[in-house]
């Protein structure tokens, strides 16, 4: 590994390495630390909470109800923390993470403003050595277990738009919003992009802004989030049942969160019980509004049915029929992207000071020192906000120049899409981990639940090492192959991979066009609990 003559000479010794402190990372640590291991976590930003840190724009909640979206790991945390709304927002959120941290002492065992560059298993002395770097400063760790909670959405990334570089006032990305907010009062505002953060930062942006104009290249569909305070009445039938109900979310339930069961199948229920649990659904608001009927999600005209449902919802709300018309999406099955979760988005766009532009008739040309030139001229702006989401799932591993077993590179590795087995370890790079990783439930499912099975299946695949001699376990290449063949077949049958989606890695150019997570936490874990069953099934100890 290459070092500059700022690099420390000595590697610091760990027992584990983390990468990252959002909610992975110092579920993490913390698990590692009760393991008896020396451990640390470099972590690029300021401070924890990961997304919840960075993820700082006007609008930006949860759209997991609290309750859930929190750790279960600790029964007298998940007692004391008295969220406050049924979604809690990012302020919220990132003061439990905070919180945390805090009654755990995380932060002596984390390095802030360090960004991990490069890895390099080391097959001799099986240690991982590890180069980060720091104010200009680069160094070494070296470490038997690396562990990669880097985050699924965790890489920003701008849009490939000529002259972006060039715009005279500031603009801004979502999930990079300044710690000290915007103030976009009496400002003339460009929105690029329509998917959750788009969807959750118009309405708010268009309250504080004098003029918004929103450019939208895909409509989206979005379900009333139906926010409301949360009750001491709420919070105390959580307690009274919450071993119950996270049971259920980890063991039974297919996305990791509670839900209403389907009524039965979209396609043979009759008009009137169709409507009556469309209704209700959009009424009590939430994600659980796509868990109405059984085969949404792999009948086209089930799925139709309840698409239609939406836009005419949408139409219903938007007064401009064209306008309305340009936020219906037609063009892929809904639910197959990120269903989005709003707080009056369509409603924005009745506002006076807001105006949508549909890029598919009048795509944008460039943006110019003065504003966006569109096919239909120049609009000027005193800012432009980027909510064009990021290179998801494999952003952030990629960043890092990982080298495995002879030198392998991740990046080559995954050339032709990501590859792991039970999205959790790679063959060909011992000892190392990804929390949350390609082919594992993740982004669809309440990512805390993944996020702590992930980091239990850790600590029992390192003490199942450790028992062994070598202390060495790698993913073996065949239950490799076996297991990205399996997240296809199980995606084939949906309609997930008709979405020209991230999840598809279709909105970074090049990037492969692979569906990229697994469908199901509960199928997940029942097969993970079979291999381990099994000795560990797919791995190999040394
Ligand atoms: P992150 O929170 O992304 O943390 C990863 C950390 O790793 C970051 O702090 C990053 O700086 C650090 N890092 C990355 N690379 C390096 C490096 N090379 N060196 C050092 N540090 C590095 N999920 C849900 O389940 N429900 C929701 O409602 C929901 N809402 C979301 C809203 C937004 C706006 C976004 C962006 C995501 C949302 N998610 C949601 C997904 C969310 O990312 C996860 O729920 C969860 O916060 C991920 O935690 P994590 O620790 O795995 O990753
Ligand atoms: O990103 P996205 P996001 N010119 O990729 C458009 C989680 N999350 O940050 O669809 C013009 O979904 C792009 O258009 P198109 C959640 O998992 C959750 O919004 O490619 N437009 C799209 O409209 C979510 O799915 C919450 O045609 C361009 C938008 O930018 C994930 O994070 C809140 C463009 C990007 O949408 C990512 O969401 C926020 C260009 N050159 C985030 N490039 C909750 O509510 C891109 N776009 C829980």
């Amino acid at each position: 590994m290459t070092r500059n003559g700022d690099t420390a000479t000595q590697p610091e010794l760990f027992d584990a390495i983390v990468v990252g402190a959002g909610f992975g990372g110092m579920h993490m640590l913390h698990s590692l630390r009760g393991m008896g291991l020396r451990a640390v976590a470099f972590e690029t930003g300021t401070g924890v909470g990961g997304t919840w840190f960075w993820n700082r724009y006007p609008g930006a909640r949860c759209d997991v109800e609290s309750m859930q979206y929190s750790y279960s790991w600790d029964a007298a945390l998940q007692k004391e923390w008295r969220w406050t709304e049924r979604y809690a927002s990012q302020p919220e959120i990132l003061a439990y993470a905070n919180h945390v941290a805090d009654r755990f002492d995380l932060t002596r065992d984390i390095r802030f403003e360090t960004r991990v560059e490069a890895a390099e298993w080391d097959a001799a002395r099986a240690v991982w050595r590890v180069r980060t770097s720091c104010g200009g400063r680069t160094a070494e760790a070296e470490a038997t277990w690396l562990i990669l909670a880097t985050g699924c959405l965790s890489a920003a990334k701008k849009p490939e738009i000529p002259g972006i570089d060039d715009f005279a006032g500031p603009v801004f990305h979502t999930g990079d919003w300044p710690h000290e907010g915007v103030d976009f009062a009496g400002k003339s505002v460009a929105v690029i992009g329509t998917g959750s953060s788009g969807i959750q930062a118009i309405p708010e942006i268009a309250r504080q802004a004098a003029g918004l104009t929103v450019f939208q290249r895909t409509p989206n569909y979005s379900i009333p989030a139906s926010n409301r305070p949360l009750e001491d009445a709420d919070f105390a039938d959580w307690q009274a049942h919450y071993e119950e109900r996270r049971r259920f979310a980890r063991e039974q339930a297919p996305g990791g969160i509670l839900y209403e069961p389907p009524i039965g199948e979209a396609l043979t229920v009759d008009e009137d019980a169709f409507r009556k649990e469309m209704d209700r659904r959009w009424i009590v608001g939430g994600p659980n509004f796509r868990a109405a009927f059984t085969d949404v999600m792999v009948d086209e005209d089930a799925n139709a049915r309840v698409a239609d449902y939406v836009r005419d919802r949408v139409r219903a709300i938007v007064k401009d029929p064209e306008t309305a018309e340009d936020l219906c999406p037609t063009d892929y099955p809904i639910f197959t992207k990120r269903i989005c979760v709003d707080t009056g988005y369509f409603e924005t766009f009745n506002r006076p000071n807001v105006s949508l532009v549909n890029l598919r008739r009048t795509p944008i040309e460039a943006i110019t020192p003065a504003g966006v030139r569109t096919t239909e001229g120049e609009t000027p702006f005193d800012a432009i906000v980027c909510a064009t989401g990021f290179d998801a799932m494999t952003g952030a591993i990629l960043a890092i120049d990982i080298r495995g077993e002879g030198g392998v590179r991740i990046a080559d590795k995954w050339a032709e899409g990501p590859r792991a087995y039970l999205g959790l370890a790679l063959a060909g790079f011992p000892n190392m981990f990804t929390i949350t990783g390609p082919g594992s439930p993740s982004v669809l499912s309440n990512m805390i639940v993944s996020i702590e099975y992930h980091v239990e299946l850790i600590g029992r695949l390192i003490e199942a090492a450790n028992a062994r001699q070598g202390a060495v376990v790698a993913a073996d290449r065949e239950a490799e192959d076996a297991w990205v063949a399996h997240c296809g077949e199980v995606a084939a049958q949906t309609l997930y991979p008709r979405a020209a989606s991230w999840y598809m890695g279709a909105n970074v150019p090049g990037k492969p066009r692979v569906f990229m997570p697994y469908l199901g936490v509960d199928a997940y874990r029942r097969r993970v609990e079979a291999a381990a069953a099994e000795d560990w099934r797919g791995f190999d100890f040394a």
